[in-house]
């Protein structure tokens, strides 16, 4: 049988769990949950509970549920390679687990959230931006948590007055439930106002995310919070050491949907958990920070949940040792720096023993643009954040006086060889072997026509020939069977075997310059661009500082050809395209119903 992998609608969703051990959460912000589980068949062993990493703003611990996993008990502290584990130590749910089969993911329970979305002045730095759009009246939204192998259920409320929104969870690999993927015109109409709609998905993967609107730039006025899924980590770290997720953006003082059209606005300021200095008005935040016990080892959570800035973090003489990068656990590397590109996460492991104490004992945490990855206004600063030490010194509390480490801010991600995935993929060869016909060129293309505004020119990003346009009232999950497609929708159809083995869908993403392309209505430009893939993590097989029409001539764009990495290379679900240069993924045709975009 011939499958069109790439885009067949599952007409199913399967459901693992079963409704009598649902724990019912109070929405998000109005209080701790009791994490009761009601209704458990006490027969046999006791039902699996036990603490995740304490959240620090409660006190209290997460507690993850496993009341289906009879017989599995909580792996030692000394050994977060290992989640749970069979009584005899037989079976084990651990980093050596395939999270990509659903057969090597534990059985949580269902976790529900409530979130509603609403309009509110924000002011995080002080200065007043009076449209603000957030998740129950807090920014950063409400922090998702949830344990490795759970069932989350959020429901979303529309209380904007005007516009339509819909909610995605980044990174989720959504398999088996495309239609719950949260992007409006693609898998599901716009929420409108007053309207609810309940999201519902399988947590296979562990790690931090965020989720975000995905309706036009709403999530620049606020829309977003973080997301963690507890699970096995590729390092130690102390278990009271865990942190609440540090989310790093940039921001504007105007609504991003004042921008006039033509080129992007200049951003004004920098965030640390929805928290920065501006002037220096009494109104004026204190800045964010977190305080360490000497000698314990804290896993922090970074994202970076910016409009148009990469962020080079890094803590005044603390190493940081990487060991997730987006959901994919990591053979753990150390760093001075971390290049963070918008959409990307990683969790670090951060031992509380500087290099060279510096006077009073504290220390920067710095946020630095990346050159050429970011805009601002005026320099923004830099030192966003402090990090304490809890000691009695009667200077502790004052300015850090820590001094940097020297690196290079150069917009790039994180290096390429550092990025070897625990679970190892061995890429196989394109399915798809009419890859140079469907190379997808990213350049801006000068548009007129667009809807709402047909007489304006703009400038829109478009990928392969045209800027993407959906239709709110015809997403494209409704018409997956269609032979044909206008041009503007981009799709790429595959036919691949049904035969069981892996398929691999090859990309090739290119950012040429200067080629003078339809009659001068395209533009190339010398920037470089996050990419995004929803629904799969994909393996980066090559990401190249040269460009593609000088590599092209002699490239066979198969695993035979040594500049293409096939064994085990760096995957996540957000890779940089470098300026000029050109990305090669691949992900496996398993999961229908899903397409890149930036
Ligand atoms: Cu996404």
């Amino acid at each position: 049988m011939k499958v069109d992998s790439l885009w067949t609608c599952l007409s199913y969703v399967f459901e693992l769990l079963s409704g009598n051990t649902v724990q019912d959460q109070l929405p998000l912000g109005q209080g701790h949950t009791s994490n009761v589980v009601s209704h458990v068949d006490n027969i046999g062993s006791e039902p699996l509970m036990f603490e995740a990493p304490r959240d620090p703003r409660t006190g209290e611990g997460f507690i993850c549920e496993y009341p289906r996993m009879r017989g599995y008990r909580k792996c030692h502290e000394n050994d977060k390679h290992c989640w749970i584990k069979s009584h005899d130590g037989r079976r084990k749910f651990d980093i050596n687990s395939d999270y990509e089969n659903p057969k090597e993911v534990p059985l949580g329970i269902t976790r529900r959230f409530e979130l509603d979305i609403g309009e509110m002045p924000l002011s995080p730095d002080g200065v007043t931006m009076e449209h603000g759009k957030v998740f129950n009246r807090q920014y950063p939204g409400p922090w998702i948590q949830a344990c490795w192998g759970d069932t989350i259920e959020v429901t979303v409320t529309n209380k904007l007055q005007y516009n339509g929104t819909s909610v995605h969870f980044h990174g989720i690999r959504q398999l088996n439930t495309p239609h719950m993927d949260g992007v409006n015109g693609i898998t599901q109409c716009p929420i409108a106002p007053g309207d609810t709609f309940t999201y519902k998905f399988r947590a296979l993967q562990y790690g931090s995310s965020w989720y975000h609107s995905h309706y036009s730039l709403q999530y620049g006025d606020g829309m977003l919070g973080p997301m963690t899924i507890y699970g096995p980590t590729t390092a130690q770290y102390d278990l009271e050491g865990a942190l609440e997720p540090i989310l790093m953006t940039d921001w504007n003082h105007r609504s991003v949907f004042e921008a006039k059209t033509g080129a992007a606005p200049k951003m004004t300021n920098i965030l640390l958990n929805g928290n920065g200095q501006y002037g220096s008005g009494p109104d004026r935040p204190e800045k964010f920070n977190m305080t360490f016990e000497e000698g314990k080892k804290y896993l922090l959570i970074l994202i970076n949940t910016a409009v148009d800035t990469t962020f080079i973090f890094s803590i005044d003489e603390h190493l940081l040792q990487v060991v997730e990068t987006d959901f994919v656990p990591i053979v753990p590397y150390y760093r001075e720096k971390l290049r963070i590109g918008i959409g990307q996460r990683y969790h670090v492991i951060v031992h509380a023993k500087p290099r060279n104490p510096a006077r009073h004992n504290n220390y920067w945490i710095r946020t630095i643009p990346a050159r050429q990855c970011s805009k601002f206004a005026c320099g923004p600063d830099e030192k966003m954040g402090i990090l304490r030490y809890n000691t009695t010194k009667p200077d502790s509390d004052k300015d850090p006086l820590s001094t940097p480490f020297l690196f290079d801010i150069q917009c790039a991600d994180e290096p390429y060889e550092e990025i070897i995935p625990w679970k190892k993929w061995r890429v196989g060869n394109p399915a798809n072997n009419d890859l140079t016909k469907t190379e997808f060129q990213v350049s801006l293309k000068n548009s007129s026509g667009v809807p709402y505004v047909p007489d304006k020119r703009l400038l829109r990003w478009d990928m392969h020939l045209d800027p993407f346009r959906i239709n709110f009232s015809d997403p494209t999950i409704l018409s997956l069977e269609r032979e044909t497609w206008p041009r503007y929708t981009d799709v790429v159809t595959v036919d691949t075997p049904d035969d069981g083995e892996d398929h691999w869908i090859w990309l090739l993403i290119t950012a040429p310059y200067g080629i003078p392309s339809e009659g001068g209505e395209r533009m190339f430009v010398p920037a470089a661009h996050p990419m995004h893939l929803h629904g799969h993590d994909f393996a980066l097989l090559r990401q190249s500082t040269t460009s593609w029409e000088d590599d092209k001539h002699n490239f066979t764009l198969d695993c035979s050809d040594e500049r293409v990495k096939c064994d085990n290379p760096p995957r996540r679900d957000v890779a940089l395209l470098p300026a000029y240069g050109y990305l090669i993924i691949a992900f496996k045709a398993d999961n229908p119903g899903k397409l890149p975009h930036l």
